[in-house]
This record gives structure tokens, C-alpha cells and sequence, in this order.
């Protein structure tokens, strides 16, 4: 990918530039009237979004991330797709799918008419995806900068065969201080508790992190709320086409085992994915299409 050539064809100017300051994992760097953000095309995943006015990024970015390739970058939204968590039969395939650890192509960058900033990246199956999911496809992320951050994940089926998928937006949200960050909306949702055996749990009013947390909600409703009271904000996170969540805090043993994430680092961040999982197994027809949505509001208070 030549990034002169990909700022001709799709830079805008003041707007949407594309750099490469890690050679080989080009950046699409986005600036409007309403927020910054930053997309990576390794993975076609969002690393960064801040709306103005607004004293933090929405977003979490290790500080220890690491860029390589077949490795997912720990932070921001990566894309689970085309299977959620380990793979369904082949425990030596990569966990959460092919998307991640892939070089995506720009398919278009606009302006909209509110002045937003809509990008699309295109994943294609290939030899390489063939040998790990040996299906045709094409996967979009489409996404908007606003006073909102809007991104929609869009499957099709090219080829001849239907096919089963499970996916989420793996979403690393920044939070001021993990003893006091709630998550509310899930009141009342079964969930499978990974770190209690898998057992079935039902939630009982917010969410509240005090151990390591790695909870598959099911039948979500469509609003969830991260409040953040260290850093006074809220963060409304609308789906559409999803009834499964996944709340995700690594704590502090879990953290110490990932190279690519400071030791102290969960206490300043929160994973609330935006999935179609577990039970939520989509099928997508030969020729058909899925769609998968999600809206960041982000409130001071
Ligand atoms: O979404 C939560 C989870 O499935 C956890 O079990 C943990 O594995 C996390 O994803 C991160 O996975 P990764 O493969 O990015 O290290």
C-alpha cells in the first residue's frame, strides 16, 4: 500500500490523511469539525476517538501495543470475525478470526452532509483466509466520525456455500478508575461467566469490577451505559443487530501475562464488545448480507 498514492486516491484535505509512521501498518489519521480519530488498515480497526471538546480519548491504546503481523492490536476496536473467541472446532486457529491480523483495503472516504467523516475498508477472502475459514466473502467496516463515533460491520456471502459466523467489536473503552466504573443496562441478562467454569449467571443491576471479568451477555438490549465517574462521563454505547455483550477486565494477574499490556493497565480500561456470539450464531446465505452496528455517544458530566 503506497501511501502517496492512497492519500491521491482517498486523502481529503484537512480531514483524511494517510501516514505510515510504523513502515508497513499505514494510519488513516481523521480530523472535522466534531472529533479525531485514528484507523489502523492492519485489521481495519479504529485505534483512537476523541471528540472535541472532550478531555479523553473514548478509546484504550496499550502503551505497550505492539504492531505485527498475525498478532491483534491491544487496544481501541478490534474486529472479531469471522468466529468469536477460540475458533468453534480448531483450538490451533487464532482466537477471534482472521479479520484482525489482516491488511484491509480503502474502499471510500467521504465528507457526509453534516460535515462527519464516513470511511469504508474492505476485507476479501484470500488463499490466506481460505486457510483458516475456506469461504468466500466480502467484510466492510464502515466508519463515521461525528459528535458521535457510528461503525458498522457488514458481512457478505460471495460465494456458493452458507456460512455460519460469530463476531463482536471488541472495544477497548479508556476509563479513569476501574473500582468505580459501572456498566448499566445488563440488569436482568443471562451471562456465561469464563472465569467462574462457564456457569450461566443472571446479572443483577450494574456491572462493577472488583476481579478479573469476562462475562458473554445474552438477549442485551439494544443501550448499554459505561459511567465513568473518575473521568465524569458517560458513554452510551445504541447497537443495532446484536443481542450479545461481552464485558471483558483482564485485573491484575491476567494483565501481568500479556507482554503487550502494561501491569497496571486495567485499571484504566474496560472491554464492552458489541457481538453476535454464544448462542447468537448468524447464517448468511450465498449472495446474502449481515449487518452489525454500533453508536458511541460519549456525555461529560
Ligand atoms: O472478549 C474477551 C476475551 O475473549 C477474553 O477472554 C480475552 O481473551 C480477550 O478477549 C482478549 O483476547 P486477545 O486474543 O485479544 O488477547
Amino acid at each position: 500500500m503506497d501511501i502517496t498514492q492512497l492519500n491521491q486516491d482517498f486523502g481529503i484535505d484537512g480531514s483524511v490523511v494517510f501516514t505510515e509512521e510504523l513502515v508497513g501498518f499505514p494510519l488513516i489519521k481523521i480530523k472535522n469539525d466534531f472529533a479525531v480519530a485514528a484507523v489502523s488498515m492492519y485489521g481495519g480497526h479504529v485505534i483512537s476517538y476523541q471528540p472535541v471538546g472532550a478531555d479523553h480519548d473514548l478509546m484504550y491504546l496499550s502503551g505497550d501495543v505492539v504492531y505485527k503481523v498475525g498478532k491483534g492490536v491491544r487496544g481501541g476496536v478490534p474486529i472479531c470475525w469471522p468466529w468469536f473467541g477460540p475458533h468453534p472446532t480448531d483450538s490451533s486457529q487464532p482466537s477471534h478470526g482472521v479479520a484482525r491480523t489482516s491488511f484491509w483495503q480503502v474502499e471510500s472516504t467521504e465528507t457526509t452532509t453534516t460535515g462527519a467523516t464516513r470511511i469504508i475498508l474492505k476485507l476479501t477472502d484470500s488463499p490466506e483466509t481460505h486457510e483458516l475459514w475456506d469461504y468466500s466473502f466480502e467484510l466492510r467496516i464502515a466508519v463515521t466520525v461525528g459528535k458521535t463515533l457510528n461503525l458498522e460491520l457488514i458481512t457478505r456471502n460471495t460465494g456458493d456455500q452458507v456460512f455460519e459466523i460469530t463476531q463482536a467489536l471488541h472495544t477497548y473503552f479508556k476509563i479513569g478508575d476501574v473500582d468505580q466504573v459501572q456498566v448499566l443496562g445488563l440488569d436482568g441478562c443471562d451471562y456465561i461467566d469464563k472465569v467462574d467454569g462457564g456457569q450461566i449467571k443472571t446479572q443483577l443491576g450494574e456491572v462493577a469490577i472488583a476481579a478479573e471479568v469476562d462475562r458473554v451477555y445474552s438477549n442485551v438490549p439494544a443501550e448499554l451505559v459505561i459511567n465513568d465517574p473518575a473521568l465524569s462521563r458517560k458513554i452510551k454505547l445504541i447497537s443495532k443487530n446484536s443481542t450479545t455483550a461481552i464485558v471483558w477486565n483482564p485485573w491484575i494477574d491476567k494483565s501481568k501475562t500479556m507482554g503487550d499490556f502494561p501491569n497496571d493497565d486495567y485499571k484504566h480500561m474496560i472491554c464492552v464488545e458489541t457481538a453476535n456470539a454464544a448462542k447468537e450464531i448468524i447464517t448468511v446465505p450465498p449472495q446474502g448480507e449481515y449487518s452489525m452496528a454500533v453508536a458511541y455517544q460519549c456525555e461529560a458530566y
